[in-house]
């Protein structure tokens, strides 16, 4: 005795790797629906070996299935989820709308697994921001060990993220610099992002920072502990997928680079690649497709007294996005949604 699953957003990047993980982990799926805009409807997605038309999200009603992973916009989530909530359906979204709702969880399963439990007061559970599902998967073991006092995070976070149009024109934008008349002029971003880097993610706030990094600064405190301190610089870069973070961490306790490194090698869902030679060490280009937060360069910061450095790397798409939901979809089905 399965599930009934609707993915919400099939078509895009995170759409199609929420199909693709289901199928991957076996997901107990005894009914799936992929559900796309009506420009998008009759488009043929993959679940596994099947083939599934997109149906219109605008006319579906989610009577009668048990999970809707979402993976749009915040403006059509907002119409959407409550709809799909008010008829019975879990929602896992992927969108920031609900990230910060006091009465909404925001889920690691490997961070706060327990959290899924609060799902029924609004029938929905938010995914994190993917910066953030990286950095708290590193954060909780240390954190568990010796008390997180600050974190400074600096983000080289790939094109995918903001969609298949920014993949595109870093593509063309890097083919054009070699082909006179062929020159590709920034849209997606402000700036030129082939062989470039832009320290600008979503909009600017009042104090200077960007959402993106208040992101990681709001989500780490809901997720993991309200006491940590974060400050983030989240920047673009030229790479299609897989976010990268250096990450300095300050403890309340002393925590010793040989002990850090032997922790975070038990840590669950972590891979630790950390030898100091050439090429003893986790890059974005070779994530891709994996399911492990890598966690490489992991030394002391001996310029202040409880100080770590880590370097974080992660497929974006996948525990950034698609896998963690997924993830929390089995949560959810172990601890709150038990079936046959
Ligand atoms: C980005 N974290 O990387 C944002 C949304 N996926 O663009």
């Amino acid at each position: 005795m399965g599930y009934k699953i609707v993915v919400v957003g099939a078509t895009g990047n995170v759409g199609h790797e929420m199909l693709n993980i289901l199928a991957e982990r076996e997901f107990p799926v005894d009914e799936i629906a992929a559900l796309a805009s009506r420009r998008s409807m009759g488009t043929e997605v993959s679940f596994g070996e099947r083939t599934l038309k997109c149906q219109d999200l605008e006319h579906f009603d989610f009577t009668g299935w048990d999970i809707a992973l979402f993976a749009i916009g915040s403006d059509a989530t907002k119409i959407y989820a409550p709809k799909a909530a008010s008829q019975g359906c879990v929602v896992i979204d992927n969108s920031s709308l609900y990230r910060y709702d006091p009465d909404v969880p925001l889920v690691v399963p490997e961070v706060n697994a327990e959290a899924v439990d609060g799902y029924k007061k609004k029938m929905i559970i938010a995914n994190p921001n993917c910066s953030t599902a990286q950095m708290v998967v590193a954060l909780k073991p240390l954190h568990d060990r010796a008390r997180i006092k600050r974190v400074v995070v600096s983000t080289y976070q790939s094109v995918s993220g903001s969609g298949k149009e920014a993949m595109d024109e870093l593509w063309n934008q890097t083919k054009g610099m070699f082909v006179p008349g062929q020159e590709v002029a920034p849209k997606v971003y402000p700036k030129q992002i082939a062989f470039n880097v832009i320290p600008h993610i979503d909009v600017f706030l009042d104090d200077g920072s960007t959402k993106e990094e208040w992101k990681m600064v709001a989500e780490t405190k809901k997720i993991m502990d309200k006491s940590i301190k974060v400050t983030a610089t989240c920047v673009r870069v030229p790479v299609f997928v897989g976010h990268a973070e250096s990450i300095n961490i300050e403890f309340e306790d002393f925590l010793d680079d040989d002990e850090a490194r032997d922790i975070l090698r038990e840590a669950p869902g972590i891979m630790v690649i950390d030898k100091r030679e050439d090429g003893g060490y986790m890059t974005p280009v070779e994530c891709v497709g994996d399911y492990a937060t890598f966690i490489s360069r992991i030394r002391q910061d001996s310029t202040i007294e409880n100080g770590l450095n880590i370097w974080c790397v992660s497929d974006n798409l996948r525990k950034g996005a698609a896998l963690n939901a997924v993830q929390i979809a089995e949560t959810l089905g172990r601890r709150c949604l038990k079936k046959g």
